[in-house]
């Protein structure tokens, strides 16, 4: 006999971000307009337009969610009219917005406007949703990954396996432009740094299923990505799972950047150059060994700066994150230390300030100087608690100062042009295009080998 299942018609959802008025910010650091979405160019914003990196990345999370619950409608980054009227086009069962701590009060103003137009459920999600006073304007926050949820609400039952999109942003400098692919082997990071929002809003590791993000791998081979960016919190914390990802990267002949932790990389570069390796994004944040215990990072300065030099070395692209800004920090340190960090040669480096964010150990540790009431300040590049070296305005320009002397727009365009040389030496000789080295690469440089070739760089 046959078993009738009935299907109940799917939930009217619709899924948005912060809009563009407030994503793009006219006086960044150093005076000069970015936009959030746009890796590089927070990490360079004080540095002049035309010599700013840039790499576009799109919502990642909201895609996501769309590829695992396709009958969401998503909107991402509109305009605040845009949003109005998607708003008013139908009768949503759900509206649901993605939004970090610096937009908690623009997803308010539209958690209000959904209100309004009468819809019943208003969701909030991403880093934002573990933000203090919330429940009175969300009717429910989702803390860690949204497929789970919008699907159980959307269809009425569970979901099983997660599937990963193929995401895809576009990187240029100076004109020369690429696109690049995002790749993600899980999600979630329980390593406990003091600092991080991540073990608070995604403790658990969840692993996505190989056969997952090669699909994605094979639409990157199409598109000709120049880079696949690994954003998992930290690659490599899962040592089977990254070793499959990166056999089936340099199976397509796929250059590869990863986030990742400098002990999970020390002593392998070398090794994951010949797999395709083109760089790694690792946590630098401090040359002092205090400050590192501190936040317990778990790591000290000397074998996270032997990695830098291990991937410079290997001709590898070297990217860092460091914060300033902590309790014993003062300008002239800071000064000091971010001169010694440009010295190391970094391709890029994102620069930011302490910033105790709601509900990490940092929080609480620094709660009685936090002097910030406005969530929108949160966004790493603000001064947020009463400092005992420097007040705000001297921190934005000790950051200024920093960006402009640690990312040298003319090492960059020499490492590209580099990579463009050897790829195209490669390809002239019929070789397999492996990552070069720089012990590999000629001296002397042609300014006009763009097409299509690598300027991929990372976000
Ligand atoms: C990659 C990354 C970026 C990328 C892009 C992220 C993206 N795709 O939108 C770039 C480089 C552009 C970026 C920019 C910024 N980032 Co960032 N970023 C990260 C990083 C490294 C990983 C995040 C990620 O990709 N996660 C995986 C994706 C697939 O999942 P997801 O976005 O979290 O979405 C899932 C859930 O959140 C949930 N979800 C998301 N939206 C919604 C909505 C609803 C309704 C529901 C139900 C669920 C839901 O479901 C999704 C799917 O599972 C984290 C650090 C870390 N270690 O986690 C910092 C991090 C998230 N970034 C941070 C910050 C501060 C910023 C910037 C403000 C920096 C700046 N000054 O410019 C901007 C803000 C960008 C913005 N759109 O507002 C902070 C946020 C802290 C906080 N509490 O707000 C983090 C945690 C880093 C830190 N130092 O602590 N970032
Ligand atoms: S900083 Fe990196 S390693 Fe530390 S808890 Fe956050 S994601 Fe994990």
């Amino acid at each position: 006999m046959d078993i009738i299942v009935q299907q109940r018609k799917p939930k009217r959802v619709l899924l948005t971000t912060a809009p563009k008025e407030a994503l793009v910010v006219s006086d960044g650091v150093g005076g000069h307009w970015y936009d959030r979405t746009d890796t590089y160019m927070a990490w360079t914003c004080a540095v002049d337009l035309d010599d700013r990196l840039s790499v576009s990345c799109p919502p990642t999370g909201l895609m996501f969610i769309k590829a695992n619950v396709p009958d969401v409608e998503i909107l991402e980054y509109p305009t605040w009219d845009e949003y109005l009227r998607a708003l008013a086009s139908e009768r949503w069962d759900m509206v649901g917005i993605s939004f970090y701590t610096w937009s908690t009060p623009v997803a308010i103003e539209m958690a209000k406007a959904a209100r309004e137009a009468g819809v019943p459920e208003i969701w909030g999600g991403n880093y934002g949703a573990i933000g203090p006073g919330l429940s009175r304007h969300f009717t429910r926050l989702v803390k860690g990954p949204g497929e789970y949820p919008v699907h159980e609400f959307v269809y009425g039952r569970r979901l099983e396996v997660i599937h990963h999109p193929p995401m895809l942003g576009e990187s240029g400098f100076r004109g020369v432009k690429a696109p690049v692919g995002y790749l993600y082997s899980k999600r979630g990071c329980n390593v406990g740094c003091t600092f991080c929002s991540t073990p608070v809003f995604n403790a658990k590791e969840d692993p996505i299923f190989i056969e997952e993000t090669v699909a994605a791998l094979d639409r990157y081979r199409e598109a000709g990505a120049a880079h696949v960016i690994i954003y998992d919190e930290s690659f490599f914390l899962n040592n089977e799972l990254s070793e499959r990802i990166i056999d089936e990267l340099a199976l397509r002949e796929l250059p590869w950047i990863c986030l990742t932790r400098a002990d999970l990389l020390e002593g392998r570069v070398r090794e994951l150059t010949d797999r395709y390796m083109d760089g790694a994004i690792v946590g630098i944040e401090s040359y002092r060994d205090k400050n590192i215990a501190d936040v317990r990072k778990r790591e000290d300065v000397y074998n996270v700066r032997k990695t830098v030099r291990e991937l410079i070395d290997n001709g590898r692209r070297a990217l860092g994150t460091f914060m300033i800004g902590f309790a014993s920090d003062t300008i002239e340190d800071m000064r000091w230390d971010m001169q010694q960090l440009a010295d190391e040669g970094l391709f890029a480096c994102q620069l930011t300030l302490l910033t105790p964010f709601h509900g990490t150990k940092l929080f609480k540790m620094m709660e009685p100087t936090i002097n910030e009431p406005d969530l929108s300040k949160f966004d790493l590049y603000n001064l947020v608690w009463d400092h005992p070296h420097m007040d705000r305005s001297e921190a934005r320009e000790l950051l200024a100062w920093g960006q402009r002397t640690v990312n040298s727009p003319e090492r960059v365009a020499e490492k590209i042009k580099r990579e463009m040389k050897a790829k195209m030496r490669a390809r002239r000789d019929g070789r397999r295009i492996l990552p070069p080295r720089l012990d590999d690469l000629p001296a002397g440089l042609s300014g006009s080998v763009a097409g299509g070739l690598s300027a991929g760089f990372p976000a």
